[in-house]
């Protein structure tokens, strides 16, 4: 409808024009080549500048982060709440900004920006709720007459939160949130691609109350993330990406001397999704499409094998291609953009290449053609590849490509074995319309989220908390009621209130 796309495509346009950049609250500026931010879609457009923090900036952060900590702790859940609530209402209101640098900086389409943003506020709010619910005061708990018992939570200290590209805004504010919420300070390192829209984040967050020494940006790649993570004094690291930067990251907390530093990884995963003959074609094209294609496949949570039964396998791929043939690859400005770029170079040269080995071996490989038009930009063709089974797969591919296997009915607990097999948990899709069969699925998969009859993506906050196990991650899930309490330490009081104890007096102190 021309209506409603134009008036949004020139707002969007208009913002282009703006320069952002990060405004690291840490020191004074001077950038060079090397901090410039590119499009992903055209590398040639400069979308901003950041300076890496230094081990020096990393610690002016921490010492001036430990001043405050007490303070923050001591406000109480229903004051951080309240400021959790209003950063919601400025991210609503930033709406546009934010698109424009979901775009901008990270590819991202029309549609992801406003589910990106859409996801960040539920965060937000979801953890402002968990603040208010759980960290109101102490709990009271049975004993034996003549005891008093009281459980409190309080923050753990300073958090440092490590969080992917993928999703710049929602999984960078929503981890700081939950350790905010918890009664932490944050220093928050968003990914080395994606420090702009992070840093309007951080500023929107200071500007509704969240004091700077509370919540602080970190930007930059591996070194700063190194650095808060060898540093005792960073209670623990919250963590979104790759299996193995998660191994090195616990490997640098373990060598820590002094407190042991707690750890909440959400990684990535080897997903599949199980189709059998009772399946409804139409919804199963519509489910693949979106779970293997939408965000260019650079989402954790993304279908990466497609298991079809043999005898529907056939028709099933017929059908899946024609709406395959029908993705709009291009620039994420246009509104009809389905698939855009991959986020960098690096990105793109590791699926090309994973693609020309799977055609050496002799696979069969659909690929769709890339407009010249996206010679500027890291694009990489979207892809289906028909394999034997997920275990020739050695690594996640991150980005559209989609594998597909065949399986005979009555090898279906080969194909859940096979999957449980690749030692990730993260999601599993299904289609079928036996109950038997979604019983058998539900009981012996080892997977964090199970998706029955639609598309594996897109966790909604509260109603789906999200994350994996296995080489999926630690939980608790994100999104979920557990998540916060992981950044909080319990304390318990026990006293003795006897008479005999002399200890009445001391309770109305309390
Ligand atoms: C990720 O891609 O790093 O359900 C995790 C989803 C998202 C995935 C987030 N919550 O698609």
């Amino acid at each position: 409808d021309p209506l409603v796309r134009e008036p949004l495509m020139d707002r969007l346009d208009t913002l282009d024009t703006r320069e952002w950049e990060a405004a690291p609250t840490i020191t004074a500026t001077s950038y060079g080549d090397k901090d410039a931010i590119h499009a992903p879609q055209n590398r040639d457009d400069v979308v901003g500048w950041v300076r890496e923090a230094t081990e020096a900036d990393v610690e002016l952060g921490i010492s001036v982060a430990l001043e405050v900590q007490d303070a923050w702790n001591a406000y109480g859940g229903n004051a951080r709440a309240e400021l959790l609530d209003k950063a919601a209402d400025a991210f609503e209101d930033h709406m546009d900004e934010f698109l424009s640098l979901c775009r901008r900086e990270a590819g991202k389409t029309v549609i992801d920006g406003v589910l990106e943003v859409r996801e960040a506020v539920d965060f937000l709010r979801y953890y402002a709720n968990e603040a208010r619910r759980q960290f109101a005061g102490p709990i009271d708990l049975p004993g034996p007459t003549g005891e008093e018992n009281r459980l409190t939570l309080a923050g753990r200290g300073i958090i440092g939160t490590i969080t992917p590209w993928n999703f710049p805004l929602a999984i960078f504010i929503g981890t700081a949130a939950a350790a905010l919420a918890a009664g932490n300070c944050v220093l928050a390192k968003p990914a080395g691609q994606t420090p702009l829209i992070a840093a309007l984040a951080v500023d929107l967050c200071h500007s509704v109350g969240i004091p700077k020494e509370v919540l602080q940006l970190i930007p930059g790649d591996a070194k700063p993330g190194i650095a808060l993570s060898s540093d005792p004094r960073i209670a623990g690291i919250a963590f979104t990406g790759s299996t193995q930067t998660a191994q090195a990251i616990n490997r640098t907390l373990a060598a820590r001397e002094g407190p042991i530093g707690i750890f909440i990884g959400e990684t990535g995963g080897q997903n599949a999704m199980i189709v059998d003959s009772s399946a409804l074609p139409e919804q199963v094209t519509r489910d693949v499409i979106a779970s293997a294609f939408q965000s260019a496949g650079q989402r954790c949570s993304a279908l990466r094998v497609l298991y079809l039964q043999d005898d529907i396998a056939d028709e099933m791929l017929t059908m899946i291609r024609g709406a395959f043939e029908a993705l709009n690859v291009g620039d994420p400005k246009h509104l009809e953009t389905d698939v855009g770029p991959v986020i960098d170079e690096t990105a793109k040269r590791s699926l090309d290449k994973h693609i020309a080995g799977k055609k050496r071996q002799g696979r069969n490989v659909y690929q769709k053609k890339l407009p010249r038009a996206l010679r500027a930009g890291t694009f990489v063709a979207p892809t289906i590849v028909e394999i034997e089974s997920i275990e020739s797969l050695k690594r996640e591919n991150f980005g559209p490509v989609l594998h597909v296997a065949r399986f005979r009915a009555d090898r279906l607990e080969q194909v859940i074995e096979d999957i449980n097999g690749t030692g990730y948990g993260l999601t599993l899709g299904l289609h079928s319309r036996i109950d038997a069969t979604r019983r058998l699925v539900e009981s012996k998969a080892r997977v964090g989220n199970l998706y029955v009859n639609r598309n594996q993506i897109g966790a909604v906050v509260e109603s789906q908390p999200f994350g994996g196990e296995g080489m999926s991650g630690t939980g608790p899930k994100a999104g979920g009621p557990h998540y916060v309490s992981r950044f909080a330490t319990e304390r318990v009081v026990t006293i003795d209130t006897t008479a005999a104890g002399g200890n009445a007096s001391l309770l109305a102190d309390i």
